[in-house]
């Protein structure tokens, strides 16, 4: 986000790398041939056209938090990535992720908890039935997606450790290996990446785990094995493979706002009226399309969230 500044991404970019990523999703559909017939019955008309070569998740259960907007494609969500631990390139991750290891995965919950565990990925997958939500994702560059997330809620991770009553903040710490990770040999960023949110925050219904995307095993690049989802923030909050669940009594320090502490704060709610203060939040463009949609505030989802702010300065807390 330090590198790439929405005035720098011209259209003209987009263009190839989406013929480029159509290109690859073509021979990988090919050469693995999954059909359709195997992806979720829960899934909207454009998910379940067809498989992208993933392993098919479910059956899921549909949310009534769901956007009805037209979904991204996939060589999109995959292709045109933020995940700087392989490359600051938005298309580094698609290129360089194959080398994340996803299996043995675990992710240990700890700090102010009764329950401290290490839980395997496997356990994980069972914890709550699948669910598709398709969610709106606005990154702090001004560009947004529509994507098909497959998850649940975080709370019922979070439930498993019983937090103590002196638990404030939900830290989330993702793997830094620079054996796989190109990003991680290079100082762009402290490693690993920290984020963090309120208690309740992190146990609100619109705050996702999510597991798969389209129907299907999250891609490396979207943040396999589980990545954070929470769609009113800006998408630097969605953490990705995440290791480890911290309970603290204070505010986290995220590696953004350790980065640059007077353009990423704590809160990061997109919020069309605060500036980030190199560019404006007003509008955003929604990959795939050329003129610019106004920002809503908290993502368009206020109607769910605008109550955990009740009396806060939202121009200070941003
Ligand atoms: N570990 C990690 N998580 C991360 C990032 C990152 O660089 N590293 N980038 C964030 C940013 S800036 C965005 S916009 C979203 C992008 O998620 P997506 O590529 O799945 O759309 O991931 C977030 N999670
Ligand atoms: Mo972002």
């Amino acid at each position: 986000m330090l590198i790439k500044r929405p005035a720098d991404i011209a259209p003209s970019e987009i263009t190839p790398r989406a013929l480029f990523d159509g290109r690859r999703d073509f021979i990988r559909t090919a050469g693995l041939g999954l059909g359709a017939a195997l992806i979720g019955a829960g899934l909207p008309p454009a998910a379940r056209a067809a498989g992208h070569g993933g392993q098919p998740l479910g059956p899921l259960v549909k949310s009534p938090y769901s956007t009805s907007e037209k979904l991204n494609d996939y060589s999109d969500i995959t292709g045109y990535c933020n995940f700087y631990e392989f490359g600051t390139d938005k298309s580094d991750p698609a290129r360089n992720a194959h080398r994340l290891k996803t299996r043995p995965w675990t992710v240990s919950i700890e700090g102010l908890v009764n329950k401290p565990k290490t839980l395997a990925i496997e356990d994980v997958l069972k914890l709550a039935p699948l669910e598709e939500r398709i969610y709106r994702l606005r990154c702090v560059e001004a560009w947004s997606m529509v994507i098909p997330w497959v998850g649940f809620p975080l709370s019922a991770l979070l439930k498993q450790v019983e937090p103590l009553g002196s638990a404030k903040y939900v830290e989330f710490t993702t793997l830094a290996d620079p054996q796989t990770m190109p990003g991680v040999r290079s100082g762009v960023l402290d490693w690993p990446y920290v984020e963090g949110l309120r208690l309740d925050e992190a146990m609100h219904p619109l705050t996702l785990i999510a597991v798969g995307l389209y129907g299907e095993v999250l891609p490396n690049q979207n943040g396999a094995p589980m990545r954070l989802v929470v769609p009113w923030k800006y998408g630097f909050k969605s953490a990705k493979s995440i290791v480890k669940i911290r309970f603290t009594d204070k505010e986290p320090v995220s590696s953004w706002t350790r980065a640059a502490s007077r353009e990423y704060g704590f809160y990061s709610n997109v919020n069309p009226d605060v500036d980030h203060p190199r560019w404006s939040q007003a509008r955003e463009r929604r990959l795939g399309e050329f003129t610019k949609r106004k920002t809503l505030m908290f993502n368009g989802y206020g109607d769910q969230v605008a109550s955990l702010y009740t009396g806060m300065d939202l121009q200070k807390n941003f």
